[in-house]
């Protein structure tokens, strides 16, 4: 446990204290904090100016101290009516209830080891309040309109963290809500109607929810503004899940995350920058009406979920690694973007959706299947079933021979250029009434089957259909140019 020091400018180094030596100082404007104990619950009420207070738990059980400190302009907080006074409460065996009133309060809890609740409730105006060193039941913050800071440091709680600031008809316009090296054995939850705000996550623990929740519902009810939202996580570990949904989020950068569960991102429409990196996700991975303006980065070393993107607007290309299953539905891809699946049998769908330029999906080792319906990819496409490149470098031997047998099928679409590359196994292509410039088909070891019915080539084809005894079937095709190689069997 850190040390609490009552130093005069212990919030100096958040640039909050800035002394105006000429004022005459006035009493007033730091207002009276009162602390009373009510049916063994500690409560603390500040009043509608800006209170600077701290509170730490005393040496003996149910003991609580309380100090009054100079507010920014150095003027000081009374307690109990006592200027800067300090005041030792005893007895406590219940919670802990603070609330802070109006005015930009400034508030550090500190030194709590104790099962039980304790609630801060902000008030309206530009509360700065911080809380490190706390084993205790529950947390939960609510704060009103203004630029509320809340710095959370070394908590320990035992149930559920809430963090609500958009109850209120009138939310924080501006907030920074940050929690490092901490756990929660239950749910952590932010809901913050904020219009320029950020949530940090550093070294934490979340046992069952990361909830961060809809801030735009309230923005835009009262104030028809868009909010912006940045959130970071790092070393996260949740266990049963994340999900996020609001409109505000400009900005996700996860690294380093184990979720448990479903990791969701749901948006109305508003814009961003979303990168989920080195992390594994146990549940699926959902992202739904999203709209990404900066590369949409997702994934590199989980396996077992399923990625979902449905309804989702990428501008400026993506690229994800995930395993399972990939579905990419009534989307549209603009970029360059490349979907890799590391799982050993994986599926990849893209469905009623638009690559405006290059693809390229590589499935790796497996019996993987790709399916494209109804979908256009206007760039170059690539789809390669090989190992991956540096896979076999590593291990060339061991990779090259479990390449498993794979299947691309292609239904009622609009595709530029097209280059498919088969495993070692049986691979299969399947291409019913598309439009195609170009195709070539390369389907290497094994015995491959390719067959095209409706198939109309702008610029021709070539299918070579390597070792193995290969079968190519196809009819009701225009070709304007068929080439065939290495297959033993045509028919129609
Ligand atoms: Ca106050
Ligand atoms: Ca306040």
């Amino acid at each position: 446990m850190r040390a609490i020091k009552r130093s005069g400018d212990r919030y100096s180094r958040f640039g909050r204290r800035l002394r105006f030596e000429s004022l005459e100082p006035r009493q007033c404007l730091a207002g009276n904090v009162t602390a009373a104990l009510v049916a063994g619950d500690l409560v603390i009420d500040g009043d509608a100016e800006a209170n600077n207070f701290s509170i730490v738990q005393g040496a003996t059980d149910g003991e609580f101290i309380l100090l009054g400190a100079d507010d920014s302009n150095g003027v000081p907080t009374s307690v109990n009516g006592q200027p800067n006074g300090v005041a030792i409460l005893s007895g406590v065996t219940g919670n802990v209830r603070i609330r802070l009133g109006d005015g930009a309060d400034v508030l550090q809890v500190a030194n709590f080891d104790r099962p039980k609740k304790l609630t801060i409730d902000g008030g309206a105006g530009d509360d700065w309040i911080s809380a490190a060193d706390l084993a205790i039941a529950e947390l939960s913050i609510d704060l009103k309109t203004g630029a509320p800071n809340v710095y959370l440091e070394r908590i320990d709680i035992n149930g559920n963290l809430s963090v609500d600031a958009a109850k209120e008809d009138a939310p924080p316009f501006y907030g920074t809500f940050s929690i490092a090296e901490s756990k929660t054995a239950g749910d952590a939850s932010f809901n913050i109607g904020t219009r320029a705000g950020a949530i940090h996550i550093q070294d934490v623990e979340i046992g069952k929810r990361l909830t961060v929740d809809d801030l735009e519902k309230v923005i835009a009810v009262y104030y028809g503004l868009n909010g912006t939202l940045d959130i970071s996580m790092e070393s996260v570990t949740v266990g049963e899940g994340v999900w996020i949904q609001s409109s505000a989020v400009t900005v996700l950068d996860a690294s380093n995350v184990f979720c448990g569960g479903q990791f969701g991102i749901v948006e109305y429409g508003s814009s961003g920058q979303f990168s989920i990196r080195d992390s594994r996700v146990l549940g699926d991975v959902y992202l739904s009406t999203v709209r990404a303006t900066q590369p949409l980065h997702i994934g590199s070393t989980w396996s077992d979920c399923e990625l979902t993107l449905s309804g989702v607007i990428v501008e400026q290309g993506m690229e994800t690694h995930a395993g399972g299953q990939v579905n990419v539905t009534y989307s549209r891809v603009s970029g360059g973007s490349s979907i890799q699946t590391y799982g050993h049998d994986d599926s990849v769908l893209v469905y009623a959706s638009q690559f405006d330029d290059a693809l390229s999906v590589l499935t790796g080792t497996g019996n993987d299947s790709v399916e494209f319906i109804h979908s256009v990819v206007v760039g170059p496409l690539q789809i390669f079933h090989d190992a991956f490149t540096s896979k076999l470098t590593s291990d060339p031997q061991h990779y090259q021979s479990i390449e498993g047998p794979s299947d691309v099928t292609f239904t009622a679409c609009r595709l530029g250029e097209v280059n498919l590359r088969g495993g070692n196994g049986t691979d299969r292509v399947f291409m019913n009434y598309c439009l195609v410039d170009q195709m070539t088909v390369d389907s290497r070891t094994g015995s491959d089957l390719i067959e095209l019915v409706g198939a109309r080539f702008s610029r021709g084809a070539t299918i070579d259909g390597g070792d193995g005894f290969d079968l190519f079937t196809g009819r009701y095709n225009d070709f304007q140019g068929l080439s065939i190689l290495n297959v033993e069997a045509v028919g129609t």
